[in-house]
């Protein structure tokens, strides 16, 4: 029997996303890829050094030069690699007693829902703390959490809500203070973030671990996220052996994964790194500016976008209409319209939703 080949996504209307059409490079990288496995690298050794390049370049672009890290299979993994790792490293101490018997991870309330699965997953307590008045964490309220069973303290550069950057320094020195680790979460943020004044990275302050995805503003395919330690004893405490591998030890949490996405990312950071991410930031940059005006100029409340994505309060029948027109929209916790400019997202595309806003308000 003949069957049609069902059609991917169309990326026109698309403007919920934190993921894009990839650059033809990485799609090409990860097409000569797919059947290969990075997590075998004693068989594997070109995707090995393909991960190696991809680890180097995102050590770039994070202020790292001697980068410990792997292409994980997301921002996910990535977060849940980083909560391992402090756990692990406090109960692994060695002192007598060791840090804690009941570690705490302290994260701000924006923190993105895949530490909920890292608390659930590793048995630790998540204590997430109120973000102040423009949904950045709060030094104080996080002072106020933090004690001698946290781990870990989060910091997110670039929130998945609101794009907005915490104040990474002031975190670490709390973190640190206390005798945790300070992680980023620069899963959507890290590609854009090099181009603006924000301290975020491990240049700026004392960053432990990092979440930087190539699937995300990276241009990289599906999965393709990003892990980043400073220390090698951080990759360390997430090894277990591999007896029957010609490798000795494994770090990742997935076993098996996808070459296609570590040679994309790779691919695409030879080639965007840096004029290319540069150039897309500045577009992607001035779009979300002209988009926060033109809803602003119709009288609707906007977040003003610090990264490229705006937030608005449309009214309900409003964002109702705009998705049955086909518009793929997502809202915040609180209801607001959230727009990603990710590089598919056009002017031109988004004079299109204006015109349909104009068209669609009651
Ligand atoms: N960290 C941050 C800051 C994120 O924004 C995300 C994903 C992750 C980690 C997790 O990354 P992976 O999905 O690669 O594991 N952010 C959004 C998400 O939860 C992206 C998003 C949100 C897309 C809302 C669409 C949407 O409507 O998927």
């Amino acid at each position: 029997m003949q069957r049609v080949a069902p059609e991917p996504q169309d990326f026109d209307r698309v403007l919920s996303s934190m993921c894009t059409e990839p650059h033809p490079a990485a799609r090409e990288a990860a097409v000569r890829f797919l059947a290969t496995n990075p997590g075998d690298p004693g068989t594997y050794q070109e995707i090995a050094a393909l991960e190696e390049r991809a680890v180097e370049g995102l050590g770039d672009i994070a202020g790292l030069s001697e980068p410990e890290g792997y292409v994980a299979s997301g921002g996910t993994e990535a977060n849940i690699q980083a909560v391992r790792a402090a756990r692990n490293l406090a109960r692994d101490a060695g002192g007598v007693p060791t840090k804690t018997d009941a570690p705490t991870v302290v994260a701000p309330e924006s923190v993105h829902f895949s530490f909920q699965k890292a608390a659930d997953v590793l048995d630790v307590e998540l204590r997430t703390v109120p973000v102040d008045d423009d949904y950045r964490a709060d030094l104080g309220a996080v002072e106020a959490a933090v004690d001698d069973d946290t781990v870990l303290v989060v910091g997110v550069a670039g929130t998945t809500e609101y794009g907005r950057v915490d104040p990474i320094p002031e975190l670490a020195a709390i973190a640190h203070d206390h005798g945790a680790l300070l992680h980023v979460d620069a899963a959507w943020g890290g590609f854009c973030l090099p181009f603006t004044d924000h301290a975020w990275n491990f240049a700026h302050a004392a960053v432990d671990t990092m979440t930087i995805d190539p699937h995300k503003m990276g241009q990289a395919v599906v999965p393709a996220g990003g892990l980043l330690a400073r220390d090698r004893s951080t990759l360390d405490a997430l090894a277990v052996d591999t007896p029957y591998l010609e490798s000795t030890s494994q770090a990742t949490l997935t076993g098996t994964r996808s070459g296609a996405g570590v040679a994309s990312a790779a691919a695409a950071l030879d080639e965007l790194w840096p004029d290319g991410y540069r150039e897309q930031f500045e577009t992607s940059m001035a779009d979300a500016e002209w988009l926060a005006d033109a809803l602003e100029d119709r009288g609707f409340d906007v977040v003003d976008p610090e990264l490229p994505l705006v937030a608005a309060r449309l009214p309900d029948d409003l964002f109702s209409n705009l998705r049955d027109a086909g518009w793929r929209v997502s809202r915040t916790a609180s209801g607001e319209l959230r727009v990603v400019c990710m590089p598919h997202v056009t002017r031109e595309t988004l004079q299109a939703f204006v015109a349909d806003v104009d068209a669609l308000r009651a």
